[in-house]
């Protein structure tokens, strides 16, 4: 059975199903398609499948537009609604639905049951099933295998291949990193590591790591969970550097000279699906148990506390210029979660509006890739947006801020100009000289 379906992974003869065409879905979906196999991505989005398979649909990553269209002029790719006929029709079942939290921060998994019952109903002997959601550990061997066995009277690991192999990619590079990165492969047995890391090396040049299931899982999320930690320590040093008055970028490329260290970035806040997420999937694992997070979960809340930090330096702003908050114009220079992708799914920008709302200032945003603007008013274009500002707030740190004409911008705005770089994006020796009063995260005047 294992050599036949090799073989068939090789000839390219074996059909593939992806169900959830979303940010990792449908771009995993169009690169097995572009490497010459039969796709069909399923989604329960009718007017998504139908942008799809007229290839007209927008969005901002570098080369997907154009690839979605290849692949479905070509006929490689397919779209339909009905996950358990695309199952029953295909060799390999990948599963890349959305696991977010719910408002008590647990993880809400009911997106990843409505799929592995579809596969469990159109699972039958010889197939190959791969989830990709991040997902709390346990969750593949207590409830993805279960259900999966349960639903089809199969038995994983004898009639069907099982495997984990967590999504690495982020926005603004997945077709580059979804041919590039290393992968995990967190399989139930010898047979299901095997067909999973050939199939997995037919759109990757990076290495295959094969492991057990629970490790994979936990790998994953520890990925995401020490980038929220360096980055809360990043932030944590940057509020010591304003009070012992250095420049905390200047410390930290001095601490990064040290070829152990690797300290990131300091900044307004943590935002996205993924970061602000995995970690409490991670810590689900301490429920019912006597063990408490003394790290992980201090990090989350001082991430989520920066965006009150940089309203803070906005108001330092405006008081050491005389100035109320109330009535006072601040542009808040991006929306997106981060850099160069016009995603604003938890963007720190979301707090620092509501807060500067809050306190009655006119706030008004400016984010040339994100539509976003979270009830504040959005300007048609930059120098609207800065004319009459009191203040600017950079909150995210999109390449073309640093290509602005601030000297122009200067002399749009009220007296005196004043910066608040939540994200240390800008020189702030070039934009005092500029006439600016700059204030930044972790930047002592
Ligand atoms: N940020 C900082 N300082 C930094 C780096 C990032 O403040 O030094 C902020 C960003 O501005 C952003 C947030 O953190 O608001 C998250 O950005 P990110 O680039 O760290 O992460 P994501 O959420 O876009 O993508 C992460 C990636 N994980 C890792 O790099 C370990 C990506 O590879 C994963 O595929 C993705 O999570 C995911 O889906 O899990």
């Amino acid at each position: 059975m294992k050599k036949e379906f090799i073989e068939k992974l090789r000839k390219r003869e074996a059909r593939i199903v992806v169900i959830g065409l979303g940010r990792v879905g449908l771009p995993t979906a169009a690169a097995f398609a572009d490497a010459g196999y039969c796709v069909i991505g399923v989604d329960v989005r009718g007017d998504l499948i139908e942008a799809i398979s007229a290839a007209n649909f927008h969005t901002n990553e570098p080369g997907l537009k154009e690839l979605i269209k290849r692949v479905v002029v070509s006929g490689r790719l397919k779209t339909s609604t009905n996950a358990v006929e695309a199952v029953k029709e295909s060799d390999v079942a990948i599963i890349c639905v959305q696991t977010p939290l719910n408002k008590s921060r647990k993880p809400n998994l009911t997106y990843l049951r409505k799929p592995c019952k579809a596969v469990a109903q159109g699972l039958s002997r010889g197939k190959l099933v791969i989830v990709e959601s991040t997902v709390p550990p346990r969750t593949m061997r207590n409830m993805v295998a279960r259900m999966l066995e349960m639903g089809s009277h199969l038995k994983c690991s004898v009639d069907f291949w099982l495997a984990y192999c967590p999504e690495r990619i982020t926005p603004g590079k997945i077709l580059q990193e979804l041919s590039e990165n290393s992968r995990l492969a967190g399989c139930f047995d010898e047979d299901s590591a095997t067909v999973a890391s050939e199939l997995l090396r037919t759109v990757t040049k990076g290495e295959v790591l094969v492991t057990d299931v629970g490790s994979a899982e936990v790998a994953k999320l520890a990925e995401n969970a020490f980038r929220d930690v360096n980055i809360a320590f990043a932030n944590e040093l940057a509020l010591i550097c304003e009070l012992a008055k250095v420049d905390v970028m200047e410390v930290i490329r001095l601490a990064n000279t040290h070829s152990r260290v690797m300290v990131h970035k300091p900044g307004c806040g943590v935002g996205g699906p993924c970061l602000t997420k995995d970690p409490y999937l991670l810590l689900h694992v301490l429920e019912k148990s006597p063990l408490d997070s003394k790290v992980i979960l201090a990090s989350r809340k001082l991430n989520d506390d920066m965006p009150k930090h940089a309203v803070d330096l906005v108001v330092q702003g405006l008081r050491e210029a005389r100035k109320k908050v109330e009535g006072s114009k601040i542009v808040v220079f991006g929306v997106a979660y981060k850099g160069e992708t016009d995603d604003a799914s938890n963007s720190p920008s979301e707090k620092i509006i509501r807060i500067l709302k809050k306190m009655k200032a006119d706030v008004w945003v400016y984010d040339p890739f994100c539509a976003e603007s979270f009830g504040a008013k959005k300007a048609k274009d930059i120098l609207r947006a800065v004319t009459n500002a009191d203040c600017l707030l950079i909150a995210t740190d999109h390449k073309k801020f640093e290509e602005l004409d601030f000297n122009k911008i200067k002399m749009l705005m009220r007296h005196p100009p004043i910066i608040v770089d939540g994200k240390r994006m800008m020189n702030p020796i070039r934009m005092k000289k500029e006439g600016f009063h700059y204030y930044g995260t972790g930047y002592s005047r």
